[in-house]
């Protein structure tokens, strides 16, 4: 397949979720020339890379799935409630065989640059296979969370055992067994991850820097009974977590929490608690992400728990979030997370109470003046989210401008999906679409719908390139960080809030639209309606 200066109408870039489905749609719906090109060896995207101890969806997988494949959803066991990365890789497989997808796609092989060419009104596509194609559109579906943040921490060429990132874990695994360990972050991933590697590890140091809000995930083999209500239910499910605020079936109580009763508001968040999930996050109290008294009341509620979860008390206070508000940071979810700081082999050093890392040294971690000797360490250190993954493509739109200056203060897109003077380029669940605050796969059909119509209507009426104009970009700008302001979610040093790359200017990523997925989804259709307002087709 591979050959230079091929022809396309469409180059999709990374085949994960969204770029299965966009080449399915533009191949098998308009009948476009489509070529994907893949870094990776097959296809899965954040579940072909993530592989560390106890990866799995955080999202009920009845919903964590393509939706367009109808026959699929009705034939497809999830073994259960949040499938391991490697049962989600294996959906990925299936899904490209039966499709007859990978004949495609390109694997092994990465984008390393593209141009817009003014004249032609086609891109220029570069790969590090020496490579060069054109197409009519560029369409990225390169993930949000695909640009490792690896921090510079002094000393690390120094240290004599092994060290692996998260998010770029060894296919065949890493054997933990009788070694010291050390895991370096606290988010989503070293939730997952820490339970499971204290279960194989002589020692487990966990060096934490902001402690966060874990609510239980309650994993678990789902009822048969509910798998078959809920297949029988598909159209009505599909429906509703489109018309949804997150892409999730669940929905906010329309009530201050400061309004209900104390014994009210613990019978609710009991439910929710023993629910689990993202029931907590996202289907509390409607003040809970506006008002900080209202925020302290969820809070305090999770605070108990950890205390009356952690056995010895200076572990529990340490574990006990401090300087950010409830659910402003991602909500990581837990299977014995707290659990685990009981265990006589696992350690807690946090950065405010012990002192933060301050080198890596040959034989381990030197943190508060303190050398703690390690033969593994792990990174859960996350990403370069959103824009770090855009960026990295190296794209050149109109009279050769670069992402990296129209972006210096933070990501400028119209709808999330498009960028003024990157003409007939779409950007799948990019910066300021919703995106990330939602169930992925949900807002990835979204986008993918949208741009093939878009793509067809072009067709149908003889144009050859879409813009977004200045002036309707500048507006969504300003709409998205308006609408953010209202919210305690500024307030937080998030990756949200691209607070945790140093020198990454602050600024909210993705767009929290008054009526979430759904509302975006109206707005995106009437957008359409209107002749694609606010782009410029020629
Ligand atoms: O990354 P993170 P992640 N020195 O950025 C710490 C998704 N996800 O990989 O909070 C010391 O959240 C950092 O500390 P702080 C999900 O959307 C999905 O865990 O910045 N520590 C933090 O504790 C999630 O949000 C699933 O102060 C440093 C940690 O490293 C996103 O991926 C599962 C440091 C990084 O946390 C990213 O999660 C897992 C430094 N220099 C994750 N730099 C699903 O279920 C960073 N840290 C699909």
């Amino acid at each position: 397949m591979a050959g230079a200066n091929q022809h396309f109408d469409a180059v999709v870039i990374g085949a994960g979720f969204s770029g299965l489905h966009m080449l399915k749609s533009l191949r098998d719906k308009l009948g476009l020339k489509v070529r994907v090109y893949e870094t990776g060896d097959t296809v899965g995207g954040t579940w072909y890379w993530n592989r560390y101890p106890g990866a799995r969806c955080d999202s009920d997988a009845y919903i964590y799935c393509f939706t367009w494949d109808k026959q699929l959803l009705q034939e497809w066991e999830w073994s259960e409630r949040y499938p391991e990365q490697h049962e989600i890789l294996r959906y990925l497989e299936h899904v490209a065989k039966r499709h007859d997808l990978k004949r495609n796609i390109q694997f092994n092989t990465r984008v390393t640059g593209a141009e817009f060419d003014e004249n032609t009104n086609l891109w220029t596509v570069h790969t590090d296979k020496a490579e060069e194609v054109t197409a009519r559109y560029l369409i990225t579906a390169v993930g949000t969370l695909s640009d490792t943040n690896m921090p510079l921490f002094k000393g690390l060429e120094k240290f004599k055992g092994k060290w692996y990132h998260t998010s770029r874990f060894p296919h065949a695994g890493v054997d933990f067994t009788g070694k010291r360990v050390g895991v370096v972050g606290t988010g989503a991933t070293a939730v997952q991850a820490i339970p499971e590697i204290a279960q194989q590890a002589k020692q487990l140091i966990v060096f934490q820097r902001t402690a966060n809000y874990c609510v239980p995930a309650r994993n678990g083999k789902v009822d048969p009974e509910l798998v078959k209500a809920r297949k029988a239910d598909y159209e009505g499910i599909v429906q509703r977590i489109r018309e949804s605020f997150f892409g999730q079936e669940h929905y906010f109580i329309p009530k201050s929490v400061l309004e209900a009763t104390p014994e009210e508001r613990e019978s609710v968040f009991d439910r929710m608690w023993d629910a689990g999930g993202f029931a907590f996050w996202l289907a509390n109290y409607q003040d809970m992400f506006f008002s900080q008294e209202a925020n302290d009341v969820c809070a305090d509620y999770i605070k108990r728990k950890i205390r009356s979860t952690v056995k010895e008390p200076r572990t529990a206070e340490k574990l006990i979030p401090k300087g950010h508000a409830y659910g402003t940071k991602r909500q990581p979810l837990d299977t014995n997370y707290y659990e685990t700081f009981n265990r006589d082999n696992v350690l807690l050093v946090d950065a405010k109470i012990d002192g933060g890392i301050e080198e890596i040294t040959e034989t381990g971690i030197r943190a508060g003046g303190k050398e703690y000797p390690l033969d593994i360490i792990v990174f859960a250190t996350g990403f370069d989210a959103m824009t770090g993954p855009l960026k990295a493509l190296n794209l050149k739109g109109r009279g050769g401008r670069t992402l990296d200056l129209e972006w210096q203060d933070g990501p400028h897109t119209y709808l999330g999906v498009a960028i003024a003077g990157f003409p007939n380029l779409f950007t799948i669940t990019g910066p300021q679409s919703p995106s990330v605050l939602s169930n992925m796969p949900v807002s990835i059909e979204q986008h993918v719908e949208w741009i093939t119509d878009c793509i067809e209507s072009m067709r149908k009426n003889g144009k050859t390139s879409i813009e977004a104009t200045p002036s309707a970009q500048d507006q969504w700008v300003a709409h998205v960080n308006e609408i953010v302001s209202a919210t305690l979610m500024t307030t937080a040093n998030s990756w949200y809030m691209s607070a945790n790359i140093a020198g990454k200017p602050r600024a909210f990523l993705p767009y929290l639209g008054p009526e979430g997925v759904g509302g975006y989804r109206k707005k995106c259709d009437e957008i359409a309606a209107k002749g694609y307002e606010g782009f410029e087709l020629a």
